[in-house]
């Protein structure tokens, strides 16, 4: 669809419309008394946050690509139905093609508290099932309002049960990540992917990013918050459907291979990332569906 088929259809006067951004992307506004929001139908993409009178809560790399095919840096990308590397083929994208596509609008609405709903559907294709053999639907339920709420629902439309890992791979906003700390993990054991995801249980102290962290915190369904001296803020992520947390931070050396981030820019955002990896992958049965939710406050 167009943009002006789009804002035919879809747009809400004064609260939700479309437009046309970098690389030809259709990205829709979400503006209400409580907060705006970018969100890229391509990837079904959050780009930004912004809290009525705060900074964004998101991070977006001023070297992330706007280029169909390539995966954006920054915000919430969605990695499904793989995380990281494809298990077996190294040609396929990391973090799995949801990302990657062109999502559909299946609803927008104004709701009575104020807030802005945007509702994207992302079905198999041709594209989707060369890499992945199943039929699937994804539905994702984006609201901007006081809080940044998504519900992400896959459903197995197929004949076969199938195996997904998914992460909503949310890039947090800081000044400065070295004073960040986060707390909701202590005392869980993570797969350490700096060490070849040797398990390491958490103290009891908060998590502070003074290294390379690269963190999957299995069965967790932890609320977490990420206090923010620098930016004097914290920001709560609570979340459902997710056993796994994880949490990265490229530091120094790894940021400078990342052709998308400037060498700097590891200090100016934590990911945070509900998801289902690992040992909490989940198995969705024929017909059955799987939910994810996330939502993120500022106190
Ligand atoms: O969630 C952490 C991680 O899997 C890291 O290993 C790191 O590679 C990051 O995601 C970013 O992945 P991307 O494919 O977006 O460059």
């Amino acid at each position: 669809m167009t943009v002006k088929e789009l804002n035919s259809k879809y747009a809400i006067e004064g609260c939700l419309s479309f437009v046309e951004s970098k690389g030809g992307m259709a990205i829709a506004m979400l503006s209400n008394d409580h907060s705006f929001a970018q969100v890229s139908l391509y990837g079904a993409h959050v780009l930004t946050f912004e809290p009525a009178e705060q900074d964004d809560v998101l991070m977006m790399s001023n070297k992330s690509y706007f280029e169909k095919g390539k995966p954006m840096r920054g915000g919430i990308p969605l990695c499904f139905p793989w995380f990281g590397p494809h298990a077996t083929d190294k040609a396929l994208p990391p973090h799995g093609f949801a990302r990657l596509m062109d999502w559909n609008v299946k609803a927008t609405a104004q709701q009575p508290d104020g807030a802005t709903c945007l509702v994207l559907s992302l079905t198999d294709n041709e594209q989707t099932r060369a890499m992945w053999p199943h039929a699937f639907e994804c539905d994702l339920t984006i609201v901007a309002g006081k809080t940044l709420d998504m519900s992400w629902s896959v459903k197995n439309t197929g004949s076969e049960a199938f195996e997904i890992a998914s992460a909503m791979h949310t890039y947090f906003a800081t000044n400065d990540v070295t004073q960040i700390n986060i707390k909701g993990l202590e005392g869980v054991t993570y797969l350490d992917a700096t060490q070849q995801l040797a398990p390491v249980t958490e103290g009891t102290a908060p998590v502070v990013i003074d290294r390379e962290v690269n963190r999957c915190y299995m069965d967790t369904t932890a609320t977490c918050e990420i206090t923010d001296p620098s930016m004097d803020r914290t920001i709560r992520v609570a979340k459902t459907g997710s056993q796994s947390t994880v949490v990265w931070n490229p530091w120094k050396e790894v940021a400078k291979t990342i052709a998308d981030l400037e060498d700097n820019e590891y200090q100016g955002f934590v990911c945070l990332e509900t998801a289902n990896v690992h040992r909490n992958k989940v198995t969705v049965a024929p017909g059955a569906e799987h939910a994810m939710s996330l939502s993120i406050s500022t106190l």
